[in-house]
C-alpha cells in the first residue's frame, strides 16, 4: 500500500487505446487538473511492440502478457507527466482498484470502465517506477 509523500514527485499516467477511443481524454485530465497536479509533458503516440514490453517488464510472465501487449499497441495512447506532492500515490487513488468492477465508484476505473482487460488508464505504482517509465516511454514528450 502507498503512503501519501510530502516529496514533489512525477507520475507517468497513460490513457490507453480504449480510452482514447472512447473519447474520454478530456474527462481523465480533467479529473487530474481539478485535483491541482501540474502537466509537465503530453502526447498522442502509437506504442511500438519493444516500448510496451519494456513498460510492462515486470508482468512479463503473466498469463495475459500477450494480450496485454496486443492491446496496448491496438491504437493511439495519451502519455503524460503529471507533478505534484505526493502525486504517484495520490493519482492511484484517482484511477482506482485495477479490476474495473471492484474499483470505487468516483474512481476513474470505477465511473468508466468494466473489464481489466480495458481499464482505461495506467498510473505508475512507485515515484521510483515514475521516473523509469516517463524516462522510458516519455523521451518522446
Ligand atoms: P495497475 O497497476 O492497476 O495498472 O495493475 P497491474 O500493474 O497489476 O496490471 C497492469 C495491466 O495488466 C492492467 F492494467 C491490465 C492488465 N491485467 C490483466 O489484463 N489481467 C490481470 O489479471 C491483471 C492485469
Amino acid at each position: 500500500h502507498l503512503v501519501a509523500s510530502l516529496e514533489v514527485e512525477q507520475s507517468y499516467i497513460m490513457i490507453k487505446p480504449d480510452g482514447v477511443q472512447r473519447g474520454l481524454v478530456g474527462e481523465i485530465i480533467s479529473r487530474f487538473e481539478k485535483k491541482g497536479f501540474k502537466l509537465t509533458g503530453l502526447k498522442l503516440f502509437q506504442c511500438p511492440q519493444e516500448l510496451a514490453e519494456e513498460h510492462y517488464k515486470d508482468l512479463q510472465s503473466k498469463p495475459f502478457f500477450p494480450k496485454l501487449i496486443q492491446y496496448i499497441t491496438s491504437g493511439p495512447v495519451v502519455c503524460m507527466a503529471w507533478e505534484g506532492v505526493g502525486v504517484v500515490a495520490s493519482a492511484r487513488k484517482l484511477i482506482g482498484a485495477t479490476n474495473p468492477l471492484q474499483a470505487e465508484p468516483g474512481t476513474i476505473r470505477g465511473d468508466l470502465a468494466v473489464q481489466t482487460g480495458r481499464n482505461v488508464i495506467h498510473g505508475s505504482d512507485s515515484p521510483e517506477n515514475g521516473k523509469r517509465e516517463i524516462g522510458n516511454l516519455c523521451c518522446i514528450l
